[in-house]
Formats: structure tokens, C-alpha cells, sequence
């Protein structure tokens, strides 16, 4: 009998070569040792509410309301909510034909569509044009939908960070196209160096790729550095010089945790550079209600905005949208409160900024203690978390270490992080999912977990890794005498 289609043997290629580790071994050990009964603290994943975070209020209320347009029909509901959320539940299903349960435009609701493109005016001090901004589930759906428009065939080359987040290598191989990586320098704070950039293009060119984009992670996943306005500058030349469309993965734009380079986008960049560049260089940029002080994971929200794609381009991408019929719209809503929040003046103002900028000022904090905490363990360097949800420390394994792993069968940093969770309950992502140069370990964790349980974690952390090194090193150290 030949194999069924949907056997393994037979499945498409592409599918079995993806590969994301934020789920990977660790993660199933995770939950493994989750069900026989101990405490596991997921650092793996950047999902804030899972970690304890609250939901911001307002939002919560709007959305509540149009999923239950009813209550505002009960008398009390003045009673139980304040009038700028019920004022903003009308508005939100005045712009619905049947609420949240019918399928909207494929691209998203026009009205929230209009409100992302006035918060990119106020944030860029451009106009942006509201047709060519299409809500997705999540970014991404939307940075899968763009890699699959760009991608041909396997000669076709994406060049992205390394470390990166595994959402692009992961669609690449899905999509059959080629990964081209440029290496983040881990001596200069994971800065972006275009000389990176420009050896691996001609080293891809050498073997017959073609290069079609270029993705940025700004602030960075899993190194967290902020670009700054100069480094974003000569990329888009870059871009310009070497016709290459940029995907600007801006999901982390309101996670800034030092004051030396605010996050700017791409796009203002772009057209401050002023025609020629600003009008041909393609752009897409992509944004949650995932991440920020919302941390909104489970509502499925994002967007991306095109900018110099021309119309039949963007035709055919919204037919590729329509061929699911609708990002969902709670999500959608989520989205339109983030970019349009209650203003100073509006009932809910002073709350909404009270906890807003709480979540903010923790994180900050949190990302203080955390790298901190792994500065003071042997054999362990870690930059600053500039912005994002992460920490990425260097972990430098004695060559016994490294020896043991091989005889585990285990990659040298997956022992370490296998090791790290059975003592400790942490788990985190191993840095060779994320992508490291040869010979380099890291591994990946969130700053999310509770700041009252940061000091006991790392401390966690400092007991399990001084004690493995100290095991390593005099091992090696008595195989010397
Ligand atoms: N882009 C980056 C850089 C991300 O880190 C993530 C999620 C996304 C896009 C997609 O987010 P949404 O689809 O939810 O909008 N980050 C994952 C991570 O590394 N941990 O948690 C999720």
C-alpha cells in the first residue's frame, strides 16, 4: 500500500522542515513536568497575562459590551459601566452590520481601519492612508501573508536578524523560500551592522539566491536593542540601493526601557528621507495588541500598513485576504482601542493611564533585575534589555559541559536549559532556536514573570547555574591532575 496522503511519509516537505522552538523540547518537557505536579514558571513565551499581568480596564469594558450589546439595553448598565466605554461600545458596533458576530470587510472594519491610520499620523507626523492598512489575527498572519506574496521559489532569499524570532524562519520554510541571515553583534549591545548585512547578501548572491526582503525586529526579539535613527537610515538606503521591500516588525514599539533611543518607525524615517527613496522603497510594518503594556496575546489583534506597494498589488493581497473571510473582530476592537485611548478629559483617562503606565515602569524594572541577576552568575554576560520581553544571556559552557551534552545527545545549550528547568522549574528557550554563531550558547527568557517573584527566580537561577558550572569545571578540572 502506498502511504496515505496525510501520512507522515507523504506529507509536504515543507511542513515537516518547520521548526519553532518558542513550543519546541523544552516546552513539552515544561508541560510534562506541569502535569506530574511541579510548579513551572513559562518564561518561554512573550504572553504577559499568562504570567499574572491584568487586563487594562477600559478595553475590557468596551469589548465587553459589544459582546453583549444587550446590557446596553439594561438600566443598570450605567451603574456598571462608565459612559465613555458604553459611548465607545456604539461606536464600535455602529460600525458592525450584525455586531461581533458577523464577518467584516476581509481587510478589517473601514472605521477602525481610519482610526489606525490617525494614530500613525500623530505618531509619525505623516497621513497615512487607511486603504492600505488591513487588520490581521495577530501580527503574525499578517507577516505570514506578506513572506507568502514575496516568496517565489527556493532561489528566493529573505535576509533576517540572527538571533531571530522563529516566526520567520519558520514561514520561510513553510513557504519554501531561502533564509538569508545577517548577524546582530552581541559585543555592541545586539547592534544591527550593515557591513553584516552587505557580507551575506553577497555571500547568498554567490550561490545563485535573490534577495526580495529584508526583515527588522525593532525593539528586538530576542535581543531587545532598540535601532537608532541613523541605523534605520542607512537600512532604508540599503534597501533602496539593493531594490529590497523591508518588514518592519514593530510589535514592540511601546516596550522601551531606556531613554537614549526611543522607538521611531521605519516609516517616519522613510519619508524623512524625502523623495527619491520615500517613494520607492516598499515598506510593510507590522503591529499587535499581543504585546505593549496590553499584552492582549489571546484576542488575536494586529495589523499591517503597506506603503509604495502599488494597487494591483494590493488588490491581489486582499483577495488573498478574502480567501479567509475576515480577521476576527473582537480582535479587530482591541485594536481600535489601542490606537485611539481614552484621552486626558474622558472619564476614563486618569485609570487607564494610572495602570498603563504601571505595567510600563514594572516592566522597566523588571528588565533591571533581570539582567542584573544574570550579570552576577559564572559564566553567564547579558545585555541590557533595551526594549521588548526578553533576556538573552550568554551562557559560556565549560567543554565538559559541552562533552556531557554530546553523550546526552543533546545540543550543548538545550542540556543547559533541560537541566535549568528539572532544577529549578524555569523554562526557557534554548538560543540555538533563535539562531547563534557557531560555538556561542545562549538561551531565552521572558522579563514577564511577576516583579514580586523576580528576586526568588533569580536567585533560582544563580543556585542552579553556579552549582552546574562549578560540577563542569571541576570535573574538568580533576581530569587535568
Ligand atoms: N513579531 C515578533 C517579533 C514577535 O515576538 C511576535 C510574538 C509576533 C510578531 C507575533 O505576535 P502576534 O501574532 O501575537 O501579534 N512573539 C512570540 C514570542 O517570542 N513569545 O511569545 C510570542
Amino acid at each position: 500500500m502506498p502511504p496515505k496522503p496525510l501520512d507522515y511519509e507523504s506529507l509536504n516537505e515543507n511542513v515537516k522542515k518547520v521548526a519553532y522552538a518558542v513550543r519546541g523540547e523544552l516546552y513539552l518537557r515544561a508541560s510534562e513536568l506541569q502535569k506530574e505536579g511541579k510548579k513551572i514558571i513559562f518564561t518561554n513565551v512573550g504572553n504577559p497575562h499568562a504570567l499574572g499581568q491584568k487586563p487594562l480596564t477600559f478595553p475590557r469594558q468596551v469589548v465587553a459590551l459589544c459582546q453583549a450589546p444587550f446590557l446596553l439595553e439594561d438600566p443598570n448598565v450605567a451603574l456598571l459601566f462608565p459612559a465613555d466605554a458604553i459611548a465607545r461600545a456604539k461606536h464600535y458596533l455602529s460600525m458592525t452590520s450584525g455586531g461581533l458576530g458577523a464577518y467584516s470587510d476581509s481587510r478589517g472594519l473601514p472605521g477602525i481601519r481610519n482610526e489606525i491610520a490617525e494614530f500613525i499620523k500623530r505618531r509619525d507626523g505623516y497621513p497615512s492612508d487607511p486603504e492600505l492598512i488591513f487588520l490581521t489575527d495577530g501580527a503574525s498572519k499578517g507577516v505570514m501573508q506578506m513572506l507568502n506574496s514575496i516568496i517565489r521559489n527556493d532561489r528566493d532569499g529573505i535576509l533576517v536578524p540572527v538571533p531571530q524570532y522563529p516566526l520567520y524562519s519558520a514561514t520561510i520554510s513553510l513557504y519554501g523560500g531561502s533564509l538569508v541571515p545577517y548577524y546582530l553583534e552581541e559585543e555592541e549591545n545586539w547592534g544591527l551592522d550593515l557591513d553584516n548585512v552587505k557580507k551575506s547578501v553577497a555571500t547568498a548572491r554567490a550561490n545563485g539566491i535573490t534577495i526580495r526582503a529584508m526583515v527588522i525586529i525593532n525593539p528586538g526579539n530576542p535581543t531587545g536593542q532598540c535601532l537608532s535613527e541613523a541605523n534605520l537610515k542607512e537600512i532604508l538606503l540599503f534597501c533602496y540601493r539593493e531594490n529590497l521591500v523591508l518588514l518592519a516588525d514593530e510589535v514592540y514599539q511601546q516596550n522601551i526601557y531606556q531613554d537614549e533611543r526611543p522607538f521611531i518607525s521605519a516609516r517616519k524615517i522613510l519619508l524623512d528621507m524625502g523623495p527619491p527613496i520615500s517613494k520607492e522603497v516598499q515598506l510593510v510594518s507590522f503591529h499587535t495588541v499581543s504585546k505593549g503594556y496590553w499584552g492582549e496575546c489571546g484576542q488575536r489583534g494586529g495589523y499591517f500598513e503597506m506603503t509604495n506597494l502599488s494597487p494591483q498589488t494590493v488588490d491581489e493581497i486582499y483577495k488573498v485576504a478574502s480567501v479567509s473571510l475576515s480577521p476576527n473582530v473582537p480582535g479587530q476592537i482591541f485594536l481600535g482601542l489601542m490606537v485611539n485611548p481614552p484621552k486626558p478629559g474622558d472619564i476614563s483617562y486618569l485609570k487607564y493611564s494610572a495602570e498603563s503606565k504601571a505595567v510600563l515602569d514594572s516592566l522597566r524594572r523588571r528588565a533591571h533585575i533581570m539582567t542584573d541577576g544574570f550579570n552576577s552568575c559564572k559564566n553567564v554576560v547579558c545585555n541590557f534589555t533595551e526594549g521588548a520581553m526578553y533576556s538573552f544571556p550568554q551562557i559560556r559552557l565549560p567543554p565538559k559541559a559541552i562533552e556531557a551534552a554530546k553523550k546526552a545527545g543533546k545540543a550543548p545549550d538545550v542540556f543547559y536549559c533541560l537541566k535549568l528547568l528539572e532544577a529549578t522549574g524555569i523554562s526557557t528557550v534554548p538560543g540555538s532556536g533563535f539562531g547563534q554563531k557557531d560555538g556561542v550558547f545562549h538561551l531565552r527568557t521572558t522579563i514577564l514573570p511577576a516583579e514580586q517573584d523576580m528576586p526568588a527566580i533569580m536567585a533560582s537561577f544563580k543556585k542552579f547555574n553556579d552549582e552546574f558550572m562549578e560540577q563542569y569545571e571541576n570535573y574538568r578540572g580533576f581530569s587535568r591532575i
